[in-house]
């Protein structure tokens, strides 16, 4: 399964129902800051019991310090199965505290490596060769990388080959099609508002599954 859902902004019962039917269907849920600030913790809990065999994933977009992101990661640790915290702050005293933390807990670290929106040209581009220092020292899970620029994705994989694994956002809302990083080396794509704001968002689901497949078939061969 290749699919991890982006959960930014539905309310309650949307997430819920949403949550449920698409459980046997996805890799996974991403859950944003602006859903969990609205709804709580305890809400993600919730969502998390009703289908806990996914990988839940919870995106703070953690920048601090150690201390102070361990705190934040505590708060939301028992309902998810990952958390991201961005690549620029560096390993000591930040991510190498954070990574142990949740290593007690048997949790995976996600470290975001360039980013989706035109800006991260910007600057987090720039800082590729120091952000991938940081993944050789630390060994996070996974990382996340640009769907929006698939040549990141293709730096990314041959720069760690399977030690980590590549989760890409930017599909749809933001112009990747659905399978193109598949086919540049993620492991997943992370969707949000093209199917959290369809009509149908199951319907959407499955869709991007499909034009998945047939993007796999055509760059992998696969049937
Ligand atoms: P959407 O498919 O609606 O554009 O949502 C993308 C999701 O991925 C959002 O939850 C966003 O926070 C996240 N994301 C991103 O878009 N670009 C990145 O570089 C990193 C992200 O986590």
């Amino acid at each position: 399964l290749t699919l991890i859902v982006a959960i930014d902004s539905l309310g309650a019962e949307e997430a819920k129902g949403l949550t449920r039917s698409l459980c046997t269907r996805v890799a996974g849920f991403k859950v944003g800051l602006p859903f969990l600030l609205a709804n709580g913790v305890q809400f993600l809990k919730e969502l998390h019991g009703a289908c806990p065999e996914k990988l839940w994933v919870a995106d703070l977009k953690l920048a601090d310090i150690g201390h102070v992101m361990k705190l934040v990661a505590s708060s939301v640790a028992s309902s998810v199965d990952a958390v991201i915290a961005h690549g620029f702050v560096g390993v000591r005293g930040a991510l190498d505290e954070l990574k142990e933390y949740l290593n007690s807990l048997d949790k995976k670290l996600i470290v975001v490596v360039s980013m989706s929106h035109p800006g991260a040209e910007e600057v987090y581009d720039k800082a590729l060769p120091n952000i991938f220092d940081v993944v050789v020292k630390l060994k996070p899970w996974g990382v996340v990388a640009p769907a929006t620029r698939p040549a990141i994705i293709q730096e990314t994989r041959r720069s760690f080959g399977q030690d980590v694994k590549i989760l890409s956002p930017g599909i749809g809302a933001q112009g990747a099609r659905p399978g193109e990083a598949l086919c540049a080396g993620a492991d997943y794509e992370i969707v949000g508002r093209l199917i959290t704001r369809a009509e149908n968002p199951v319907a959407s689901a499955e869709e991007v599954l499909r034009e998945q497949r047939e993007m796999l078939r055509r760059c992998k061969g696969w049937r």
